[in-house]
């Protein structure tokens, strides 16, 4: 395990608990019950993994022998493991290249996958591969490339070879990323430069901004800093346009510290000697160069707006007292332990019917794998793909902002979470790994895993004599990914019913405009006034996810079913009604790969269907997919056909995706279209090219597995309330997946805990609800409702519980209200920085060209 920050700040207690590290860090003790019915006293058999989990990370052997065995293997391109430059060649980064699917399944589920298959022969698990990018130079610059290692573990058998397999055309590498710097051979000299640039300006931004940058603390938080942003490359060249900041050192508010002089660079050499600065844009005015810029500032009518300045405003707390915070607030409690079977090492869940693997990835955070519901398939995959941030202004920064965070990291970039916090005090967590630069990096504690108890019911209903209230306990796997300013609180939830949901939140700092004095200029059509010189900078987040449905098996067919108004003549209306106007069920095949929108009115259910399995009742296995709590319905990018994006994230354009499955095409998005937004490595609208979902057509061999990417975001607008920070209930949203005819009935009846009162009453059939309680728990009455025989006594109220309840009082250790922080592992995040340490170029090149 790497250790980040400065150990000799770590109190000795957290070494002490960080030496323990492979063991659960929060381990909360159990309440204390006077029942006789204790069930934390039963010893637990370990969990195990009834399989492998063929999906996980590397672990930190396994990537250093594959680090080796490419330092072995690549001798001709003399890598090495510091580099100093963009001129070495160097690993970037290796992860686990995930089994194909076809590979994967005969391990899984090995019975009706291949009929071929050896019934007796336990399945082997498919062959581990790694994936490595290699940083290489070649004359023109530096080239990204993707190669497949394996078999692992490294031995004889194990080879190197290009990873061609998942992009088209079989392209395996991202040329010359020019609009981010990462062709600039001497990375020093890019902050240099910057440094320089404002030092030449530093009479202007003091007499503007009160301020100047400090070259000998480029963080001092009464300087300035200047954070650039890539523009379009023409042919060859490039151009930067940079922005003054205030660092905003105390809670990282740089995001809200925007300053509005901004200057315009041809960076378009690859040595930073030869970069000029030209254009100054202020207040909505572009000047040629300094020196116009510096003359205007002296006359009589020219126009200021007050600066920006950092202060109480953008602290992300206020520690005042207050007399309604005296009392802490109400916190969930789990005094008996979970419910849930977590087996840690294969990092594989199950509750109440539901199984799944937990994987994570540096880029795309955790994803799950296999998830059956009471022995079923339903989903091969689920996970993240790519989050995308795009923002509108009409100032040279904001107007051509974007970031794909995927690039900078969504598992690089999931921090430990805070316990009591972020999760509830008794929840489990998680640890991931990524691999970089020779080194393993160990996020502690970044999943966490937990059920809860929604403070509504599940199901409930009250009758004459009776009433029935059905909890609602549903599990959630959470990570927290905070890229720079944004924080993305990411959450897979599982109910009891069967559905899943996949939910996002936004927090954080917002990436804010400068709001000029100037009101002839048009930036309010971009944004609110949020402060004395701030305007909030409207912006869209689409984060696009992979779905790979097994409806009940893989062969599964995707329909519309839409409610649609009608005209009828029925016989029985005659002659009173002629004619009646009422509505019907209609059904759509989606018959070739597409991109779907929620449907207006909710007025279609997207319905994902067994090809042939059926229900008792003979309807087909499915599930619904539907845009679900939140802020509405889930967006997708405004923006159409963005200047910025090009073909890097054509995923964003539709709410829902249904694609043909296939191995050569395992996710909608690389990390590395970042740098090359107009030429990709994929570009997803090849891949939703309108083949046909008609199985067994006759222009394609498609076997009927389909594949669904679906977007979660929100369209910000932020406004006086996100600030200090975003807060997430204007910014969350969801996708569901509901069973549909899935099962015969409801499947949560079996696993919900709830009551029944009856209450005194006469027998009067009907809806009296009258009920004789089961003679035994083993034998419950399944009898119809109505001819049940009364069997109350004379009592007033009987409860009737289904599941075990609480019976006494429990005792409540502190930690399980609020858990001892103490135990927080971290000594400091290692978050991305705004400015050309964390710009594109900074990424790929700050700990090896810098030595960090
Ligand atoms: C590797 O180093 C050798 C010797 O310094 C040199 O001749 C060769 O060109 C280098 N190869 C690459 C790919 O840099
Ligand atoms: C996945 O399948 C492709 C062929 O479609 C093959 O080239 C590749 O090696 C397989 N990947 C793995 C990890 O086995
Ligand atoms: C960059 O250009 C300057 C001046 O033209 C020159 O002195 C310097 O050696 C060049 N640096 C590199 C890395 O080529
Ligand atoms: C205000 O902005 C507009 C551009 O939107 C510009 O033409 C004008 O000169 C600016 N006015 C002043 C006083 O800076
Ligand atoms: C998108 O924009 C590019 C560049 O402006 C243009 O070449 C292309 O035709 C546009 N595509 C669509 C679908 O509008
Ligand atoms: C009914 O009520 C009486 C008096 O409150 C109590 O003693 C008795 O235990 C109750 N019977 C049942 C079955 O709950
Ligand atoms: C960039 O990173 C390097 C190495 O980690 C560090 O020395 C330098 O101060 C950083 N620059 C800024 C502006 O943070
Ligand atoms: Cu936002």
């Amino acid at each position: 395990m790497e250790r980040r920050g400065k150990p000799w700040l770590v109190p000795t207690l957290l070494l002490l608990l960080i030496s323990l590290s492979s063991l659960a860090y929060f381990q909360y003790p159990q309440a204390t019950t006077t029942s006789s019915f204790d069930p934390t006293s039963h010893p637990k058999s370990p969990f195990k993994a009834p399989k492998q989990n063929i999906f996980s990370e590397l672990t930190a052997a396994e990537a250093s022998s594959v680090n080796t065995f490419i330092l072995e293997k690549f001798g001709h391109l003399n890598l090495t493991k510091h580099p100093k430059s963009a001129k070495d060649n160097f690993v970037y980064i290796v992860e686990t290249l995930k089994p194909n699917k076809t590979d994967a399944i005969h391990y899984l589920h090995p019975q009706g996958t291949d009929a071929d298959a050896d019934a007796e022969a336990a399945p082997q698990p498919p062959e581990r591969w790694a994936k490595a990018a290699i940083s290489e130079n070649f004359p023109d610059g530096p080239y990204m490339v993707y190669y497949m290692v394996g078999p692992l573990p490294v031995g004889e058998e194990t080879v190197i070879r290009p990873l061609e397999y998942c992009f088209e055309e079989g392209r395996n590498w991202v040329k010359n990323p020019g609009r981010f710097l990462a062709r600039v051979q001497d990375f020093g000299a890019i902050l240099d430069f910057a440094l320089s640039m404002a030092e030449d300006v530093a009479d202007i931004t003091q007499e503007l901004l009160g301020a100047t940058v400090n070259r000998a603390n480029p963080n001092d938080p009464q300087s300035l800093l200047a954070f650039p942003r890539g523009s379009r490359v023409e042919t060859g060249g490039m151009v930067l346009w940079m922005q003054f900041y205030r660092p905003g050192m105390g809670s990282g508010a740089r995001t809200l510290l925007p300053q509005g002089i901004y200057c315009k660079v041809d960076a378009t050499s690859s040595n930073t000697s030869d970069w000029t600065v030209g254009q100054f844009y202020y207040n909505g005015v572009l000047y040629d160069d300094a020196e116009e810029f510096r003359a205007a500032l002296q006359e009589p009518d020219f126009q200021r707006t007050p600066p920006n300045l950092d202060g109480s405003w953008t602290n992300t707390e206020d520690f005042g007292e207050y007399a309604d915070r005296e009392l802490p607030p109400p916190v969930s409690i789990q005094p008996y332990g979970p419910r849930y079977k977590l087996d840690k090492k294969e990092k594989y869940v199950s509750w109440f019917g539901f199984e799944f693997y937990i994987t994570s990835a540096m880029a795309t955070g955790i994803s799950l794998y296999d998830i059956r519901f009471k022995g079923q398939r339903v989903m091969y995959e689920l996970g993240l793909q790519e989050a995308l941030a795009h923002y509108a202004g009409d100032d040279p920064m904001q107007g051509g902002l974007e970031f794909l965070d995927s690039f900078f990291g969504m598992g690089k970039n999931a921090f430990e979470l805070v316990p009591g916090y972020d999760c509830p005090a008794y929840a489990d967590y998680l640890d991931t790994e990524w691999h970089q630069s020779y080194k393993t990096h160990t996020m502690p504690n970044s999943v966490c895993v937990f059920e809860f108890t929604a403070d509504y019911l599940l199901s409930r209903h009250t009758a004459q004599y009776s009433v029935t209230a059905s909890r609602n306990t549903f599990l959630t796997v959470r990570s927290v990914s905070t890229v720079g300013n944004y924080d993305y609180t990411i959450e897979y939830m599982f109910y009891m019913d069967g559905t899943m949901e996949v939910k996002v939140r936004a927090s954080g700092f917002i990436f804010a405009a400068f709001y000029t004095a100037n009101n002839t200029k048009s930036e309010d059509e971009y944004g609110h006034r949020i402060h004395d010189a701030l305007s909030s900078s409207m912006h869209d987040h689409v984060l696009n996810f992979k779905a790979d449905l097994d409806v009940a098996g893989p062969t599964n067919d995707m329909v519309r079913l839409a409610l649609e108004p009608m005209t009828m003549k029925y016989g029985w209306d005659q002659p009173e009604q002629p004619v009646r106007n009422t509505m019907h069920l209609k059904e759509y095949q989606v018959s070739e790969e597409t991109g779907l929108d929620w449907p207006k009115n909710s007025g279609e259910f997207y319905l994902v269907y067994n090809s042939e399995d059926k229900n008792a009742w003979g309807e087909r296995k499915g599930y619904r997919i539907t845009s679900g709590t939140g802020m509405g319905s889930t967006p997708h990018l405004t923006i159409l056909n963005s200047t910025t994006l090009g073909d890097s994230a054509r995923w964003a354009e539709h709410d829902l995706w249904v694609l043909q499955r296939k191995d050569t095409e395992p996710r909608s998005a690389d990390p590395l279209n970042y740098f090359t937004p107009h030429d990709p490595l994929i570009n997803f609208a090849s891949m939703a090219n309108h083949e046909s979902l008609e199985h067994g057509a006759p222009d394609t061999n498609y076997d009927g597995d389909l594949v669904v990417y679906f977007n979660l975001g929100a369209h910000h607008i932020p406004h006086s309330g996100d600030i200090p920070n975003t807060l997430m209930h204007t910014s969350s949203s969801s996708v569901m997946f509901v069973p549909h005819n899935f099962a015969d009935a409801d499947p949560s009846r079996q696993s919900v805990q709830g009551v029944r009162l009856q209450l005194k009453g006469h027998k009067s059939g009907g809806f009296a609800g009258e009920w004789s309680a089961p003679s035994s728990p083993s034998s419950p009455n399944n009898g119809d409702l109505r001819t049940r025989s009364s069997a109350r006594d004379d009592n007033k109220t009987k409860a009737w519980y289904f599941g075990h309840t609480y019976r006494k009082g429990v005792e409540v250790p502190l930690e399980m209200l609020e858990p001892d922080l103490g135990g927080y592992v971290s000594s400091e995040h290692d978050i991305t920085d705004l400015n050309f340490n964390g710009s594109a170029a900074g990424m790929w090149h700050r700990e090896e060209a810098f030595g960090g």
